[in-house]
């Protein structure tokens, strides 16, 4: 196989790890990374606005990709600030390239969903693969919205576009690009900064989340699983760990002794507390052999001591 790989979102925490995974694989002949801005990843750096239809139809007819990773997106919280953009990037960007997609015959689309596609009326502890979706903020609804689409494009043009419900990813690669579970970021940051953090979500909120390697583990494994295996065309759960900012907290305690936090909720908590605490996802363990690797205590200090190591070079 070599495959001609276009990750669209290219620059934001989870494409940076991704597109790294993907040109040290084998059957990865090409890959290209595109954004709103130059990116510096080592692959060759594409600029694309995913709204503009004609662009994004002009570079997948120029490079030809058997696969596209479409990862742009506004994200929660930044989403509330901004409805109408997150619309557009995210149910408008996604249908130009679902489009592009079937009318240049890519072989297989990734789109990410999240567990913002769930909402208050859900059953919020091991929340089923199928139940009650009813989201409340613009970002959660273009997601449940792009699941629809995406299982419709597979229905309708036999388009191979697989997804999976991420939990909140926790990377120390890049800056997270503004959701509800930012927090799990930022703690790191600060306790290595100043040894204090100001949480803006209550201390017992308790959310599903994942480090970053499992969840590129997870998406390379989604996408090379036989077709004919899969069950699930919408988006699959994806479970991990689940916990609270005081549990986390005491995680970075015991790596770094003194640490100390405090607590001033604001409008993310509503958000939050829209959303599952932890995620059935036995289909997709069932279906296509999904596992987890990183435990609390386990993503806690390797996070820790990357970010260190990673602020350290930056000091000096
Ligand atoms: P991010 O915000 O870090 O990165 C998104 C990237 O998309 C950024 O580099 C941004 O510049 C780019 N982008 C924004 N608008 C664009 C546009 N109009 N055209 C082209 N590029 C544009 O997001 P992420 O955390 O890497 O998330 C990637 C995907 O995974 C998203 O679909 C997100 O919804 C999903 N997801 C992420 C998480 C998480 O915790 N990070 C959880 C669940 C789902
Ligand atoms: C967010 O908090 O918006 C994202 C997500 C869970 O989709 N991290």
């Amino acid at each position: 196989m070599s495959n001609r790989i276009l990750v669209i979102g290219a620059g934001g925490q989870l494409g940076t790890e991704l597109v790294q995974a993907l040109a040290a694989d084998p059957a990865t002949a090409e890959i290209h990374a595109a954004d709103l801005r130059h990116l510096d990843l080592g692959v060759p750096s594409l600029e694309l606005d995913v709204v503009d239809k004609r662009a994004v139809f002009d570079i997948v007819d120029r490079l030809r990709p058997t696969h596209i990773y479409h990862l742009a997106a506004i994200l929660s919280a930044a989403g509330e600030r901004n409805p109408a953009l997150a619309w557009q990037v995210n149910l408008d960007g996604l249908m130009n390239v679902l489009d592009a997609a079937v009318a240049h015959q890519v072989r297989q689309v990734f789109w990410p969903s999240s567990i913002a596609a769930f909402g208050p009326n859900t059953p919020r502890q091991h929340t089923p693969q199928h139940c009650t979706m009813d989201p409340n903020t613009v970002y959660g609804i273009t997601k449940l919205t792009g699941e629809r689409l995406v299982e419709y494009y597979h229905a309708r043009f036999d388009l191979d576009v697989r997804s999976l419900r991420y939990p909140g990813l926790i990377s120390w690669k890049t800056e997270p690009g503004g959701g509800t579970t930012d927090y799990a970021i930022h703690i790191f940051h600060e306790a290595i900064r100043t040894g204090n953090y100001l949480c803006f979500l209550e201390a017992n909120t308790r959310l599903p989340m994942m480090y970053i390697p499992d969840a590129v583990k997870a998406t390379l494994d989604l996408m090379a699983a036989p077709a004919k295996t899969l069950t699930v065309w919408s988006s699959y759960n994806l479970g991990a760990i689940s916990f609270t900012p005081a549990e986390l907290a005491a995680e970075i305690e015991r790596l770094q002794p003194g640490f100390t936090i405090e607590y001033a909720p604001d409008f993310r908590q509503q958000i939050a507390t829209s959303w599952p605490e932890s995620i059935d996802d036995s289909q997709a363990r069932a279906d296509w052999g999904w596992a987890h690797t990183f435990g609390l205590e386990a993503m806690a200090r390797d996070m820790y001591t990357h970010l260190k190591q990673s602020l350290g070079a930056q000091v000096h």
